[in-house]
């Protein structure tokens, strides 16, 4: 039963309970129905509460239903609203903590609602790639006004309940702090106080009307066109609402309904239905059960004040922690707490921080020279040169140094994390952490587990992640972890479309209009070709029968290393393409030709795009079946948070199996024949064949 029954007086209260946060799945919906028909059955009962147990009045519909029989199963949340709006009795909703999506809705088809001030309520079923579904844009702008219900409808966005005053027939408690119990006492003495009143109100009777109409809508239309780009629910959300201010309420919902039922079933609305729930998963790790004891961490270190040490540092100054930053050179230093200086009057500039959260943030951060002033730090991160010497004295230090339990954490994009623990004593406590620049920025964080890392370390890092607001991914040991192990094998094939016959601004402009935010060629001379040629000579010391295109090499023994050089693939003094790197892809394609007897060809962008992205997917199977990451939708966090894949893609692994797995082992079986010798990284991962063969998508 997901919803409890109890009598207090005479009046019925409903307590939604659904842990964690009261989602409105069938059993929920079927619980408050025959509570309302019980009450209403019920000569002693003068009035009715409904009420969230826990954490949350209600976080919605229950997403994990989405996409079954059950989510659209009678009854239908609909039903419940309609079951309520007919009572003859009043029902109140008492509003706590969470009223989102069609938690709220339910509670505006409530006659009235009393909510504790800080109750957060919204409509994020933007962000699902949806509108709201029951109701919400229809009563909210009866409730709230057409103009700031659109804009909380079109955003998605939660607001304190106190923030909209009383809605109608609503109560706004005048505590700040409410506690559950205390609201339903409130809820009690409300509900006896309008158990005589009649008639009992109903938002759907209230008006709905724009002074503006066509104008406002016209405006607001202009206004959702940059989020629309990619995604069709925002301009719909202003369809659906436009249509409360058109004609009759039941008119009103007919539109909602039928706008709702074309987004449910758009590639989009799947795609951020998958990235809500990976997100939410990246976060359990299988073998680390959720209660797993954590260590406290009260102060950090960082070791090295680089660009990435600086960003590292301010994460968890961001977070309220003390940071103390180890750097033996002082000029690198006085460079490293420039820029966290400059990074944070850039936000006090643009409104996005206080002068007073600014001085905060900086009285937290501390430096030093010696290693025996952090020793009491409960993390430290390295974040030294990219060389396993280098990490090897930092680790033998900190292995002297630091207290028992200190986690022991390396910022290393590509280095060996087993290797890095062998040089401690203490492997359990060493860990991967590795984040991606900028480091204040970006939102992914790849949680590398070495072989020994002790479990309640994985648990302690996950919860920091989350505390630093990052979305944080488990990955095992390997070349690249996860991220640049995929990424090495798209930039090989964006390598070779050059020496068939691409322009780099032929191949960043196909990916880029997929959605990537940039492609392969501009990354390169945003970051550095430097960076992938230096890894490209470790790796062919390594793995010499690992094949790739040279031009890339040649551009850089031209010191054409992108925007730090003025010049890489593009110009960036003439601000267009180079004569020069067009000159060498030209001179790299007569090479191959004459070499490799390549016939340069006009390539499409849909091979383009099929070629950047499948590598990717197939890659990504290759490091599920090793183990590296344990779940498809970890890898989609991965190229989401960390890598700009296109949201409404929903990642590498869900795009490809919204194409359907058989298609893309198709597609793969003709790139095998590409004439780079490459048939051996295209024959699919047997994860991916093994699904292809049998219908089946990644997780
Ligand atoms: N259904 C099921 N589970 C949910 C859920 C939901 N709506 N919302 C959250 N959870 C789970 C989540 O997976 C996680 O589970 C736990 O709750 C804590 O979540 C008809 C159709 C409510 C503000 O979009 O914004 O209603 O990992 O880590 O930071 O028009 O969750 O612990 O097992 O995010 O405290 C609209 C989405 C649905 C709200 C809480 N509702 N949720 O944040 O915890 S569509 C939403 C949130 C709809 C109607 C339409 C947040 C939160 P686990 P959490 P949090």
């Amino acid at each position: 039963m997901s919803a409890d029954y109890q009598v207090h007086g005479s009046v019925a209260v409903i307590t939604m309970a659904n842990p964690p946060v009261n989602g409105l799945g069938l059993a929920t919906r079927q619980g408050l129905v025959d509570g309302l028909l019980r009450a209403d059955a019920d000569a002693a009962v003068s009035a009715i509460v409904i009420t969230g147990a826990g954490s949350a009045f209600s976080g919605g519909a229950d997403i994990n239903e989405f996409g079954t029989d059950k989510s659209a199963q009678e009854p239908h949340l609909l039903s419940v609203i309609a079951v309520i709006e007919n009572s003859s009795k009043p029902v109140v909703a008492a509003l706590h903590s969470v009223a989102m999506g069609g938690g709220l809705e339910l509670a505006l088809g409530c006659h009235y609602r009393i909510a504790a001030p800080s109750c957060r309520i919204a409509l994020p079923e933007v962000k699902l790639g949806l509108i709201p579904g029951a109701g919400g844009t229809q009563r909210l702008p009866r409730a709230l006004g057409v103009e700031a219900a659109l804009n909380l409808i079109v955003s998605g966005e939660s607001v304190n309940s106190e923030m909209i005053g009383a809605l109608p027939g609503q109560k706004l408690l005048d505590k700040l702090s409410t506690s559950a119990q205390a609201l339903a006492a409130e809820a009690l003495a409300f509900a006896q106080g309008v158990a005589a009143a009649r008639p009992l109100p109903l938002v759907r009777n209230l008006p709905c009307r724009h002074p503006e109409g066509q104008a406002y809508f016209q405006f607001a239309r202009n206004m959702v066109k940059g989020m629309s780009r990619n995604f069709p629910a925002p301009a719909l959300c202003v369809d659906a609402v436009e249509a409360a201010t058109r004609g009759p309420f039941a008119d009103g919902m007919q539109i909602e309904r039928a706008i709702f039922m074309k987004l449910m079933q758009t590639p989009e609305s799947r795609a951020l239905r998958h990235l809500f729930m990976a997100e939410r998963a990246a976060s359990k790790i299988p073998d680390v059960p959720s209660d797993t004891p954590r260590r406290d961490i009260r102060a950090v270190a960082v070791i090295g004040a680089g660009t990435m040490g600086g960003g590292i540092a301010m994460n968890f100054l961001n977070a309220g922690l003390p940071v103390k930053i180890l750097e033996m050179k002082p000029q690198a230093l006085e460079r490293g707490l420039a820029t966290i200086g400059k990074n944070y009057e850039a936000q006090v500039k643009k409104g996005k921080l206080t002068q007073d959260k600014y001085q905060q943030r900086m009285a937290l951060l501390s430096t030093t020279l010696d290693y025996a002033d952090i020793r009491d730090a409960d993390l430290v991160i390295e974040a030294v040169f990219e060389d396993l010497g280098v990490k090897e004295s930092v680790f033998r230090q900190l292995d002297a140094q630091m207290k028992p339990g200190a986690i022991l954490a390396s910022n290393t994009s590509t280095l060996d994390i087993d290797k890095i623990a062998t040089f401690t004593g203490r492997p359990q406590d060493v860990v991967g952490m590795h984040f991606f620049s900028p480091a204040n920025v970006m939102k992914l964080l790849e949680v590398v587990r070495g072989k020994a890392t002790a479990k309640d370390v994985l648990a302690t890092v996950m919860a920091i992640a989350k505390k630093i607001r990052k979305t944080a991914v488990v990955a095992g040991v390997c070349d690249g972890f996860i991220g640049n192990r995929m990424i090495e094998q798209y930039s090989r094939q964006a390598g070779f479309l050059l020496d068939e016959g691409c322009t780099p601004e032929q191949v960043d402009k196909a990916i880029e209009k997929f959605g990537f935010a940039m492609g392969p060629f501009r990354m390169g001379d945003l970051a550095g070709n430097d960076i992938g040629w230096a890894i490209r000579k470790r790796r062919a010391v390594e793995r010499a029968e690992m094949k790739y295109s040279r031009t890339s090499d040649k551009l850089c023994e031209l010191g054409r290393f992108g925007q730090k050089t003025a010049a890489g693939w593009y110009d960036y003094q003439a601000g267009k393409r180079d004569a020069i790197a067009s000159a060498l892809v030209h001179r790299m394609i007569e090479e191959h030709r004459q070499q490799l007897g390549i016939t340069p060809r006009k390539i499409a962008d849909e091979e383009i795009v099929q070629r950047l992205v499948f590598a990717l997917v197939n890659e990504g199977a290759r490091i599920l079946e090793d183990g590296i990451a344990s779940k498809s939708g970890d890898i989609d966090m991965v190229y989401i948070t960390g890598y700009g894949f296109p949201m409404h893609r929903g990642g590498p692994m869900r795009y490809a199996s919204e194409l359907g797995l058989f298609n893309v082992v198709q597609a793969m079986g003709r790139f095998a024949r590409n004439p780079h010798d490459d048939a051996a990284f295209w024959q699919p991962a047997p994860l991916l064949a093994r699904l292809a063969a049998q219908g089946k998508t990644f997780n």
